[in-house]
């Protein structure tokens, strides 16, 4: 039986400051993720898009933007990716802003413990979004979704698997790091947190990164992909809110992709940060489907 991908949309901007990030879903669907999944012989199951609050473009209140509307969001995509585990199927959460991996990563750090495996986050990025609401700069809980998941930041978004934090430490790797703020730094070092960081990338090679940072992946791990579109190059994925000059190319981000496949363990997935009103003709949304393809096997196949 093929496994079954479960495409679940939130098309919402609600943690960030730059709105265009809720017309994700569709761009990734224009650019025919959910045909491209099936060609790769997935049995895929298109949820649709969840619905929630509208964003209220605010200003922070008590350091956090939104914080009531973020945590109605983080509350559907719980329920779709919990739901979507218990039917075995696997998740792909369709953002939507990254403040809504509070949600997706709590659901499946809750079942993963259930089925006693361990879990293991790869968090592709040009930000830790390690950020608290005493840390931010900006008040956008889409800086915070790490935090939160190891337990700290607001009451409202920490504790949701069950307990205080989703995730350990030692559980995440980032990689395509470039943009990271001063507190960010502090916390990085108090929890000791993996950053593998565009110097490592351009020093040791993509190759070399992937192979430490999948590391002791073993038969028993589930692992998590957060890929928030901003950790490629803007060269190649212009249609994001918070770009930052000098990621990882095309190429480099394929390689990533095809050594996550390897592992075999791919559990779960989100796309997120994507921002078509930033696009060029869909591109990002284009390349987006482009590396999920590979993540997914493409490669694989035809060895
Ligand atoms: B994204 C930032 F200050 N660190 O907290 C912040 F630079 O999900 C950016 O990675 C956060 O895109 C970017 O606002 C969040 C800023
Ligand atoms: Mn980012
Ligand atoms: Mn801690
Ligand atoms: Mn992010």
């Amino acid at each position: 039986m093929p496994t079954t991908l479960e495409l679940i949309g939130a098309p919402t901007d609600i943690g960030a400051s730059v709105r265009g990030a809720g017309m994700g879903p569709d761009a990734l669907r224009v650019a025919d993720l959910p045909g491209m999944l099936a060609r790769l012989g997935f049995a895929v199951r298109d949820s649709g898009n969840l619905a929630g609050p509208a964003t209220p473009w605010a200003a922070p209140q008590a350091g956090l933007r939104h914080v009531d509307e973020v945590v109605a969001w983080n509350r559907s995509v719980y329920q779709a990716v919990d739901s979507a585990l218990g039917a075995g199927h696997l998740p792909v959460l369709l953002g939507g802003d990254h403040c809504l991996a509070i949600g997706s990563i709590s659901a499946i750090a809750w079942h993963v413990r259930q089925r006693g495996q361990k879990l293991r986050v790869i968090w592709l990025d040009a930000h830790t979004d390690v950020n608290t609401d005493t840390t931010s700069p900006s008040g956008n809980i889409h800086g915070m979704p790490v935090a939160c998941l190891l337990g700290h930041g607001p009451a409202a978004l920490t504790g949701w698997s069950g307990e205080q934090a989703a995730v350990a430490p030692d559980a995440i790797r980032f990689l395509g790091i470039r943009s990271v703020d001063a507190e960010e730094k502090k916390s990085i070092r108090a929890h000791g947190l993996q950053v593998f960081d565009m110097r490592h990338i351009d020093e040791h090679g993509m190759r070399t990164t992937m192979t430490e940072a999948l590391q002791d992946v073993d038969d028993n791990t589930h692992l998590h992909v957060s890929f928030d579109l901003d950790c490629l190059d803007p060269d190649y994925a212009p249609g994001v809110g918070t770009g930052v000059r000098g990621g990882p190319t095309w190429r480099e981000m394929q390689l990533c992709m095809e050594m996550i496949a390897d592992t075999g363990r791919l559990g779960s997935l989100d796309v997120v940060e994507l921002n078509p009103a930033l696009d060029v003709r869909n591109r990002t949304a284009e390349v987006a489907v482009e590396l999920i393809e590979s993540l997914f096997g493409k490669s694989t196949l035809v060895r």
